[in-house]
């Protein structure tokens, strides 16, 4: 999947954000518009009242039933399939406090971020990644072992990592599952933490510690997001209003670089969530044919990926035909799949928590058209170009000697033409890769030159709207000393290897069985 780049994604935010207060206003008229209506009509009798009270009583009794649904109801515990040892998560807190003169503090989700009754809870990225904690309402504060500054040297005799929790809360649970407890039995193997203490008392431990240390440390919220995030925004509010004579420093890009080297055990994630969606690509290429809808082939994919274990989707699957093929994050999943399309399946799966991210582009009826096939041709040189190229050193910049993207910009600008006889350069409208991770575009500096153990998507792309004519291939890569190991070696690239798979299926189709998908 492309990443947004950094201009674009300010400009959504600004909508999303103008868009919720405009939505908050629209939640607030029907009450507003009660209260006017019940102002002008009081001078019209007993009656009118009476049933204005009555119809207000009735909203009121509604909206505690839902609030009481709502306590019920959502956030489900995301279930991880693996997790690695405890003293992998430990030795990242060492390296994170190493790095600091203060204490750091950091809240994970609430499990209240969303209210849909399909959300699934899961943690924060940097939280899980220093703690593997993925439960609702926790807290992290590590606490330097480094001299206390100045005269004020109250020193602190608290433990050095400590994990806040919610308290036990049995009716809860009833509803929702059991959560772990401060105060469960083995509680310190389960979490790695020797301190496990309830989350009302962080505020105590926090209190004290801004006696001592003049500097703490916690993700502050990205400046150009207005704001940013409102968990972030929310959690140094609490954090600036506990210990209002410290200063906040922001620890996210310590995080992100820490993040961008991968430890054996998240390879090994990551090498499980490239395998199942490379069985799903190799499942859709069969599928695929004119009639079916773009749903279908995706309900297929994710089937495939739940069935090798994976938890979750690293992201909503697109898969877009047509004109669908150049949006690049097209994710309605609406459209009837026609002959002569061509198809973008941009799908990955999660595995313990880390995501894979493919691309594969197919002609809809199994064998491209000239257009389609030079087109594709030019995306794949310009990727293979970009792979040759790949090992410790290079980076995702835009310029520079050491510039992937140069490379497939490039190559995409050398070869072929647009209906007016342009060159294509300007139809790669995105960067050429991305960090994988926790999330799929992950922490950290996107520039950053390249370092063994990082592992990256390669996915030039073309899209001509005008020709209803998309495509990209994406690709995962693990960088290693001399250069790189592909993880999604196993599936096809070639225009020759993908039409031979997808053959069969076609065939079937030519015998009358329009739309439905092969048995095996
Ligand atoms: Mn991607």
């Amino acid at each position: 999947m492309p990443a947004f780049d950094s201009q674009l994604s300010t400009v959504n935010y600004e909508g999303i954000l103008a868009f919720d207060s405009q939505l908050s206003t629209v939640n607030c008229a029907p009450h507003a518009h009660l209260g006017n209506r019940g102002d002008r009509m009081s001078g019209l009798g007993g009656w009118v009242r009476l049933r204005t009270f009555a119809f207000r009583l009735a909203v009121a009794l509604f909206i505690v039933a839902i609030a009481l649904f709502k306590v019920a109801g959502p956030a489900r515990a995301q279930q991880r399939r693996e997790r690695e040892p405890n003293s992998v998560y430990a030795e990242r807190r060492g390296k994170l406090l190493s790095q600091v003169d203060g204490p750091v503090v950091l809240a994970g989700y609430t499990g209240r971020e969303e209210e849909s009754q399909t959300y699934i809870f899961a943690q924060e990225d940097n939280f899980y990644y220093l703690t593997a904690h993925n439960e609702e309402g926790a807290a992290l504060l590590l606490v330097p072992e480094r001299a206390n500054h100045g005269a004020n040297a109250k020193a602190w005799d608290g433990p050095r990592e400590i994990l806040f929790l919610p308290p036990a809360d049995r009716r809860r649970q009833q509803w929702i599952g059991v959560r772990m407890a401060p105060d469960d039995p083995g509680i310190a193997d389960k979490t790695g933490f020797a301190a496990v203490k309830p989350l009302p008392e962080l505020r105590a431990a926090v209190e004290k510690l801004a006696d001592i240390f003049p500097n703490f440390y916690t993700i502050l919220p990205y400046q150009k997001e207005l704001g940013g995030y409102p968990h972030e925004k929310e959690w140094t509010g609490w954090l600036a209003q506990a210990a209002p004579q410290v200063k906040l420093n922001d620890v996210r890009a310590a995080i992100g670089a820490m993040r961008q080297k991968k430890s054996p055990g998240e390879i090994a994630f990551l090498a499980k969530a490239v395998d199942a969606s490379v069985d799903a690509h190799l499942e859709a290429m069969k599928m695929m044919r004119p009639g079916l809808y773009e749903y279908q082939v995706a309900a297929k994919m994710v089937y495939i990926h739940s069935m090798e274990g994976c938890e979750a989707e690293a992201y909503a699957p697109i898969v877009g035909a047509g004109f669908n093929s150049t949006s690049l994050h097209y994710d309605q999943l609406s459209k009837k799949i026609e002959d002569g399309d061509i198809v973008v399946l941009d799908v990955g799966a999660q595995f313990s928590g880390y995501a894979a991210d493919i691309t594969r582009t197919l002609p809809a009826n199994g064998k491209f058209t000239p257009r389609q096939r030079e087109i594709y041709e030019i995306v794949l040189g310009a990727q293979n170009a970009a792979i040759a190229a790949l090992k410790p050193g290079m980076t995702f910049a835009r310029k520079g000697p050491n510039s992937l993207w140069q490379i497939a910009y490039d190559y995409i600008n050398s070869h072929g033409k647009d209906k007016e006889g342009r060159s294509l350069g300007p139809y790669f409208i995105h960067g050429l890769g991305h960090h994988i991770g926790l999330d799929v575009h992950d922490a950290g500096d996107p520039s950053r030159p390249l370092e063994p153990s990082m592992v990256v998507t390669i996915e030039p792309g073309i899209y001509i709207p005008e020709e209803n004519l998309g495509v990209r291939i994406e690709d995962d890569f693990l960088v290693t000393e001399t250069g790189y190991k592909m993880l999604s070696d196993k599936l096809p690239r070639s225009v020759e290897e993908i039409e031979k798979i997808m053959a069969p299926s076609q065939k079937e189709r030519s015998k009358g069985k329009e739309g439905a998908p092969r048995d095996d």
